[in-house]
C-alpha cells in the first residue's frame, strides 16, 4: 500500500480535525451520533477530556464526520485511508458497513466509490481498544467484567492515531512500488518492482539524485545503473528518488515518486556492518506518547525528539513496542537514524502484568496465547509498509516474549522463516532476562542478540558493584553460546524522578541514574562484540497505574515534557566522543 501522494494524477485531501465522538453503544447508523462531543484526530481519545471513565475506557467508541464528494471525483477511484486506528476499526459510510481492520499500528485503506454520493457523505468509525490472547499487543481480557489487564508497560492509548486521507487515482493505478537494488563496489543496480492494477501498455521509471538532477530512465522490469552512488549513511543520509509513470496509448494514467537510499548491511563475526564499516548503535527505546495527544501523531514532538537525539550524539532508536508513524519513518530516513523496526508483539508472556510481576511457576504462555495468526499478519503489514526505508536496518519480531518456555521455538520458527521470505534484513527478538542464555529457546533464530537488562535496578538494586559483575557474566554467557552474533542492549535503565537528588546516590535520584548508566557503560566497553546501547527510555511515559509506577514510567532521561535529567550531560559527552 502506497503512502498518499498528490501529483498531476492523484488528489489527496486530509480528513484530520475535530470529529464527533461518543462512547455510547446505541448508535443508529442512519443518523448522526447523539450526545456526541468533539475529539481531535489524529490523537488518542483518552486524555482529551476531563472524564476519568473515558480515559480508562475499555470497549468500542464511535467517531463521525462528514466529507464532500464532487461529481468529477466519482469519475475516479476514490480511496479512504487510515494511517492507524488503535486497535480495531469498523468503517461505515452513509450507514453502510464498508470494511474493518485489526491491528493498531499499520495503515489500511478501502476503495469507497460504491458507498458515496455526490455532495455530503457521513463517515462513522467504530473503534475498539479491546486486546486479548489473540491480539498484538496481548492482554488478559475478562469479557464478563470487561476488565483488561495489559501484559505490557505502556498505557493502552486508543483512537484514530494517525492521519485520515481521502485520495483519488484513475481506475488503472499503481498499487505497490518498491525499490530493490544491488550495491557492489562503486555501482548500484536498481531494479524497481511495481504492481499495477488495470490496463496499461507502458511503465517508465525516471531517476533523480538528491538535488533533483535527472539521472536517467528505465522501463518497469528493467534495471538502472547508478555509478559511484552516494551512499545512505548513519547520520549522513542521501536519498535518491524514482518516479514511475504508467501510460496507455501515450496517455499518462498514474504516477508515483518513491525516495530511496543506497546502503549495505551485513552481520558477521560479532559486528554489525553498515556500508562495510562496523557501526555502534547509540540511542534509545522510545514511545509515541505525550500529554493530551496520547499516542496520536505529533510531528512537532517527533521533530524535537530527533533534534534532541542528534544533539546528544545518538544515532539510532527502536520503535518499541509497535510500528511508529509513517511520517516518523520518513523523517528517520532523512536524518540518517538507524531504526530497529518492531512489530507490536509485546506481552507474549502469560501471567505478566506490571502490577503482579511475572509468576516464575507459570509456563503456559505458548498454550494460552493464540497470537500466531495476528503476528504473521502484522509482520506482513510492517514489511509492506516499511521495506523502502533505508533507516530500517533490522526487524524486531517481538519484545520480551517468554522465550524460555516450552513452545517458544516452535512459535517463532515459522515466523522467522516467513520474514526471511519477505525481506533480507537482519532479524531479532528482544530478549527478557527471565529467558537468559541458559534457558532461552529463540535466540538461535536471531541474527543479532538484543538484550533488555536491568542490573542495578530490578536486579541488584542499589548495588552497582554486583550489578557490573552480573552484567559481565551475562554478556560472556551469551557470547560463549553465540560467538558470532553481535549484542545490542536494547533496554537498560533506572526509574528517576526529575528533581530528586540524593547525597547518598539513592535509587530514584538523578545521581543514581547517572551512576547506573556509568556502571553499565563501563561493562559494555570491555566487549567489542557489544555493538550498541539503547537506553530505556528516551522520555518518561504514561502507563496504567501501579505501585511501582510513579504516575507513569520514569526511566526517561528526559521528562515527559522533555526537560533533561542530569544524566543527559553524561550521554552527550560519551556519545560525541564515540563518533
Ligand atoms: C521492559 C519492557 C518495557 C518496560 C521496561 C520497564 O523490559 O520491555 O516495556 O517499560 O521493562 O521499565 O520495566
Amino acid at each position: 500500500m502506497l503512502y498518499p501522494q498528490a501529483n498531476e494524477i492523484r488528489m489527496t485531501s486530509k480528513l484530520d480535525g475535530m470529529w464527533k465522538f461518543s462512547n455510547t453503544s446505541q448508535v443508529d447508523l442512519k443518523k448522526p451520533l447523539t450526545h456526541a462531543q468533539l475529539m481531535a484526530v489524529p490523537a488518542s481519545f483518552n486524555d482529551q477530556t476531563l472524564d476519568k471513565q473515558l480515559s480508562d475506557y475499555v470497549g468500542t467508541v464511535w467517531y463521525e464526520r462528514n466529507f464532500a464528494v464532487q461529481p468529477e471525483t466519482l469519475q475516479k477511484r476514490l480511496v479512504l485511508r487510515f494511517g492507524a486506528v488503535t486497535h480495531q476499526a469498523k468503517v461505515y459510510i452513509n450507514g453502510q458497513f464498508v470494511d474493518q481492520h485489526v491491528g493498531g499500528f499499520t495503515p489500511f485503506e478501502f476503495t469507497i466509490n460504491d458507498y458515496v454520493q455526490v455532495g455530503i457523505n457521513d463517515l462513522k468509525v467504530a473503534v475498539s481498544n479491546i486486546l486479548d490472547n489473540t491480539t498484538l499487543p496481548s492482554a488478559a481480557y475478562d469479557e464478563k467484567t470487561n476488565h483488561l489487564e495489559p501484559r505490557f508497560d505502556f498505557y493502552n492509548y486508543s483512537g484514530i492515531h494517525r492521519p485520515v486521507v481521502l485520495y483519488t487515482t484513475n481506475f488503472t493505478y499503481i498499487d505497490t512500488f518498491d525499490i530493490n537494488y544491488q550495491l557492489t563496489g562503486e555501482q548500484a543496480v536498481v531494479t524497481p518492482s511495481a504492481e499495477i492494477v488495470g490496463p496499461y501498455d507502458q511503465a517508465m521509471i525516471t531517476y533523480f539524485d538528491e538535488d533533483e538532477v535527472l539521472l536517467g530512465q528505465s522501463s518497469l522490469g528493467g534495471s538502472f545503473m547508478i555509478d559511484k552512488p552516494k551512499r545512505w549513511n548513519v547520520m549522513d543520509a542521501h536519498l535518491y528518488a524514482a518516479e514511475i509513470k504508467v501510460y496507455q496509448k501515450g496517455q499518462l494514467l498514474d504516477t508515483y515518486r518513491q525516495e530511496f537510499g543506497l546502503r549495505t548491511i551485513k552481520v558477521e563475526d560479532g559486528q554489525f556492518y553498515l556500508n562495510d564499516k562496523p557501526v555502534y548503535f547509540k540511542g534509545f527505546g522510545r514511545h509515541e506518547d505525550f500529554i493530551a495527544s496520547g499516542r496520536g501523531e505529533n510531528l512537532a514532538l517527533t521533530n524535537l525528539d530527533f533534534n534532541i537525539m542528534k544533539n546528544l550524539g545518538a544515532n539510532s532508536f527502536r520503535t518499541s513496542h509497535y510500528p511508529y508513524s509513517e511520517e516518523e519513518m520518513m523523517l528517520a530516513d532523512k536524518r540518517g537514524f538507524l531504526v530497529i523496526d518492531e512489530v507490536a508483539a509485546v506481552g507474549l508472556y502469560n501471567d505478566f502484568s506490571v502490577n503482579t510481576g511475572i509468576s516464575q511457576t507459570d509456563s503456559s504462555t505458548w498454550q494460552v496465547l493464540q497470537t500466531g495468526k495476528a503476528h504473521k499478519q502484522a509482520l506482513k503489514e510492517l514489511v509492506e509498509r516499511d521495506k523502502n526505508h533505508p533507516s530500517v536496518v533490522m526487524w524486531s519480531l517481538a519484545n520480551e516474549p517468554a522465550g524460555q518456555q516450552e513452545g517458544a521455538y516452535e512459535y517463532f520458527k515459522p515466523l522467522f522463516e516467513y520474514m526471511r521470505t519477505l525481506d533480507d534484513r537482519p532479524l531479532t527478538v528482544v530478549n527478557i532476562s527471565m529467558s537468559g542464555y541458559q534457558l532461552d529457546k529463540v535466540s538461535s533464530l536471531c541474527d543479532v542478540l538484543c538484550l533488555n537488562r536491568y542490573y542495578g535496578w530490578y536486579v541488584d538494586n542499589d548495588d552497582l558493584t554486583k550489578a557490573k559483575q552480573d552484567l559481565a557474566q551475562d554478556i560472556e554467557g551469551w557470547h560463549e553460546l553465540y560467538p558470532n552474533k553481535p549484542i545490542i542492549f536494547t533496554e537498560f535503565g533506572a526509574d528517576t524522578i526529575y528533581g530528586k537528588h540524593s547525597l547518598y546516590h539513592e535509587p530514584y535520584s538523578e545521581e543514581y541514574q547517572w551512576d547506573y548508566y556509568e556502571a553499565n557503560f563501563q561493562v559494555f566497553d570491555k566487549y567489542d562484540y557489544v555493538v550498541g546501547e539503547q537506553l530505556w527510555n528516551f522520555a518518561d511515559f504514561k502507563t496504567s497505574p501501579s505501585l511501582i509506577r510513579v504516575m507513569g514510567n520514569n526511566k526517561g532521561v528526559f521528562t515527559r515534557e522533555r526537560q533533561p535529567k542530569m544524566v543527559v550531560k553524561l550521554l552527550q559527552k560519551r556519545w560525541h566522543k564515540q563518533n
